[in-house]
């Protein structure tokens, strides 16, 4: 690397080698150093945010050393790298998972110690970058860390979105949204205002013809907006390897705003040029599982795509390589179909500016792509009209119908007796407005499609994708079953659990790295002192989140009584309507028992959280449904402390671990077939959780891992929905009795103006209970007294927990990247060099 660098200066550049701290002493000196210099403070006025500022910072220059290190050796490997699009990083704090990356964090916790502060103050200091929605967002955030951690080289792209989700706030039991500025101070990001590309939009396209009748195709005029790279370093667990996540940031490309007219006085105007420029980045859209068309979505994918691409692409051209070689070099994974534009644009590259044939640009095409889906939902497919994309992007959607025409050529030639297939499979449907079908043209242009559990991947096979089966053959289509970071779900969030299970299974570093040794700890499942540990972690963690709960709503709970979870975006399909409802029927319950019969049931705390689209009313009803009945249940001096319903404002990821490590139970009730796999899910049972549960998404391989003694199964399955679903719209359809209890207590008004709730109550009497919550609920009720009767037993719930653990080292993102990069990618990882020393993880 260095041999690049002329004798004499290589001296003087390798002499004065920047080295970050090592040790306490120089930890304290380079926070002090920051305060004093970066920040310009001194020791009387530095705050927690300026000891965050500080310690970050210092932090930092220990990663950017890494990063330029392994961008380097990257580069000068010249291997395969790994490119994964995705609208959304769900990333959180980095601060903690810094630290304990790096493998500093009693370093740094001594160190802020000496100088007046404590490392889990300064850490919460930090704002959440909570650029994402949901799963999909926290996934690629997961997978980030594992890339990083398993030494692939890869980067991720994204978009700098200057306001995130929403945070949310309850007033009145309401959900209202306020705009998540986050950009304030951000010691993460690296502005590259060198790393710029000009990203065309509208215009129109014309045709020529050179001597040998060769037509190219030129796409002029409209109107250009800059992108400008903004670099987060990424790094690996317990090694150097420091990975790259490039946003780009949308600016006006013509510079600041407009002289000309500025100078004539059009003041407002240049810097509205400017402002609709910036709009582009400007906000994340809000919405998870659902495709609503606007046109600046529409903008927000092109601009990020086309910005990727061409880095990606000028990458490639340094390297000097022919184009056959270009799928050698990269491979571009697409994080659900909001990138798909990304294959359009490669292919317009190679025929209109780098000059190859159609069908050679096609095979590189279709060699580098692959696509993940994550959802069976119609609604969320995403589908763009015609005219829209005719309109943003005109030259596209000419290769848009190219790309369709050849793809129809060739099914009609290899299924000459299907005609309806070439409608049905079309990438263009001919609607009223006729529609781009994007989950469509990504299949057609990848080599691999993948669902994200395996119940999942087999819905997209046998159901929504099952015509591409039959033309592309079974084995473009394979399953990867979603996994998680234990890092952050285990280690950083649950360190009490982490350094419990170290006891057993050995080196964090170890386990962390290779999270199928957690079998390790089933030997102790019957070691007194190991259980009695284990539940006083539990009892801990579950305090930790009492005092949470008492400090953001006022409500006192005991950390004796069953805590009972659901945290994730509210949606009908994740039906937390049905649990609120059985959470009505319990407060029924109590309520007609006699005082001293109520002294004896198991309490109960159900913790509801997550965030609502603006749009969705049906998930505002949810809420607000939720939050009166918190009012009254929590208030009825009969009740005390038999049950609490709690709803935690504004879940997000710092949330989550906080959260998740205190749940003895947590919901994942989806109606069987909807929720592709869900991770949340990983993460409770990982923490000492038991789940009650649908048959649906990964639910049904953990429950293979972990044994079925060891979750609370119910309800409807898979293959049933659609014959129940006929059935409630036209035969007769019976409400559950429980179910109807519940309901004609909503409507007398116990929690509030019962036309609050009406559509709520209606969607299951009166609109074909689509989600099937009264065919489930008896079911669910029944397996909800079995969680109580089995958590009576605390000797027996102990053992599920401990068994439960030690089977969930399956749920790994490590092993889940490693499947990608054998079965769709085709990368190594590339090892570090081992002798600096750096990165040793805790
Ligand atoms: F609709 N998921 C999500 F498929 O969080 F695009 N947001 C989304 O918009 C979509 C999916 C989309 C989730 C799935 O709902 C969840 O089941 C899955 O675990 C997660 O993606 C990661 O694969």
């Amino acid at each position: 690397v260095e041999a690049s660098i002329p004798e004499p200066q290589r001296e003087a550049w390798l002499k004065n080698q920047a080295s970050g701290f090592k040790g306490k002493d120089q930890f304290e000196k380079e926070v002090v150093r920051h305060v004093e210099t970066t920040l310009a403070r001194s020791m009387f006025n530095c705050d927690e945010t300026a000891a965050y500022a500080a310690t970050s910072l210092a932090f930092r220059d220990r990663l950017v050393i890494e990063w330029n290190r392994t961008q380097q050796r990257q580069t000068f490997a010249d291997s395969k790298r790994v490119y994964y699009l995705s609208l959304e990083f769900l990333m959180g704090r980095a601060l903690d998972n810094a630290m304990l990356n790096i493998g500093e964090k009693e370093v740094a916790k001594s160190g802020l110690s000496e100088l007046g502060f404590r490392v889990e103050d300064i850490i919460q200091q930090e704002h959440d970058a909570a650029l994402g929605n949901g799963g999909l967002g926290r996934l690629a955030a997961c997978f980030l860390d594992s890339l990083a951690s398993l030494n692939f080289p890869a980067w991720g792209y994204g978009l700098r979105y200057r306001y995130g989700i929403f945070k949310q706030e309850i007033i009145d039991g309401y959900q209202v949204e306020v705009p998540d500025y986050w950009l304030d101070f951000n010691p993460w990001e690296f502005p590259r205002h060198d790393v710029t590309v000009d990203i065309q939009f509208y215009g129109n396209v014309n045709k020529t013809t050179d001597d040998s009748g060769k037509v190219t195709a030129h796409w002029e005029g409209g109107e250009t907006v800059r992108a400008v790279a903004y670099d987060v370093p990424i790094p690996g667990y317990a090694t150097p390897s420091t990975n790259n996540l490039r946003l780009w940031s949308s600016q006006a490309a013509s510079g600041e705003f407009d002289f000309q007219k500025f100078n004539s006085g059009d003041y407002e105007s240049s810097v509205g040029d400017q402002q609709r420029a910036e709009t582009i980045s400007a906000v994340l859209y809000p919405n998870d599982n659902l495709d609503r068309g606007k046109e600046l979505r529409l903008k927000q994918q092109y601009f990020w795509v086309a910005a990727s691409l061409y880095d990606i692409v000028r990458r490639f051209k340094k390297s000097k390589r022919p184009w056959r070689e270009f799928p050698d070099q990269v491979a571009i994974q697409l994080n659900d179909t909001h990138p798909t534009l990304a294959i359009v644009e490669l292919q317009r590259i190679l025929i209109d500016l780098e000059g190859l044939d159609w069908d050679d640009a096609w095979n590189i095409v279709q060699q580098t792509f692959s696509y993940t889906n994550h959802t069976v939902l119609p609604e969320a497919l995403e589908k763009w009209s015609v005219g829209l994309v005719q309109h943003l992007l005109p030259r596209h959607l000419q290769i848009i119908y190219d790309i369709n025409l050849f793809f129809l050529q060739m099914v009609e030639r290899n299924f000459p007796k299907d005609r309806e297939m070439l409608s049905r499979v079309s990438i263009i449907e001919e609607s009223q407005p006729k529609m781009v079908r994007m989950a469509y043209l990504a299949i057609v242009g990848s080599h691999k499609v993948n669902g994200v559990a395996e119940l999942h991947s087999d819905l997209i096979r046998t159901t929504i994708f099952k015509d591409f089966v039959t033309i592309f053959g079974p084995d473009k289509f394979v399953n990867v079953t979603n996994g998680i970071t234990p890092r952050r779900w285990l280690h950083q969030a649950n360190p009490g659990l982490s350094s419990l299970i170290a006891s057993k299974a050995g080196d964090p570093e170890h386990y962390l790295k290779d999270l199928t040794l957690l079998n390790k700890i089933e030997l102790s499942v019957n070691d007194p002192a190991f259980r009695k540990a284990w539940a006083e972690v539990k009892l801990a963690n579950k305090q930790r989140l009492a005092d949470y709960i008492k400090s953001t709503t006022g409500i006192v709970v005991s950390p004796k009584a069953l805590f009972d979870v659901q945290v994730k975006r509210i949606h009908e399909y994740k039906r937390q309507q049905m649990n609120i409802f059985g959470v009505i029927f319990r407060y029924l319950k109590l309520k007609s028992m006699s005082p001293e019969e109520r002294k004896k049931v198991l309490p109960r705390v159900s913790i509801f959280g997550g965030k609502a689209a603006p749009g969705y009313w049906m998930a505002k009803q949810i809420i607000h449904l939720i939050n009166s009945v918190g009012s009254v249940v929590n208030n009825d001096p009969d009740i005390g402390d038999a049950l609490k319903v709690i709803f935690l404002e504004d879940y997000n990821v710092s949330k989550a671990e906080i959260i998740i490590p205190a749940s003895d139970i947590s919901e994942h009730i989806s109606t069987a077939g909807t929720e592709a796999s869900g991770t949340s899910n990983m993460k409770f049972v990982l923490n000492g959780g038991l789940i009650i549960g649908t048959c649906d998404g990964a639910n049904i391989e953990i429950t293979r891992e972990i044994g079925e003694e060891n979750i609370f199964l119910f309800g409807n399955l898979a293959e049933d929905v659609d014959d129940l679903r006929h059935k409630n719209t036209y035969g007769d359809h019976k409400i559950d009795p429980s179910l109807d209890k519940v309901f004609n207590v909503i409507q007398s008004g116990t929690f509030g103006n019962a036309q609050d709730f009406q559509g709520m109550v209606s969607a299951v009497r009166e609109h074909g209970d689509f989600y099937l919550v009264s065919d489930d609920f008896h079911s669910y009720l029944e397996t909800q007294e079995l969680v109580d009767k089995s958590y009576a037993d605390q000797e027996l719930w102990i053992t599920k927990c401990i068994t439960s653990v030690a089977r969930m080292g399956f749920f790994s993102s490590d092993r889940c990247i490693n499947e990608y990069a054998e079965e769709i990618w085709n990368v190594e990882p590339l090892q570090p060099d081992t002798n600096n020393g750096v990165g040793k993880g805790e």
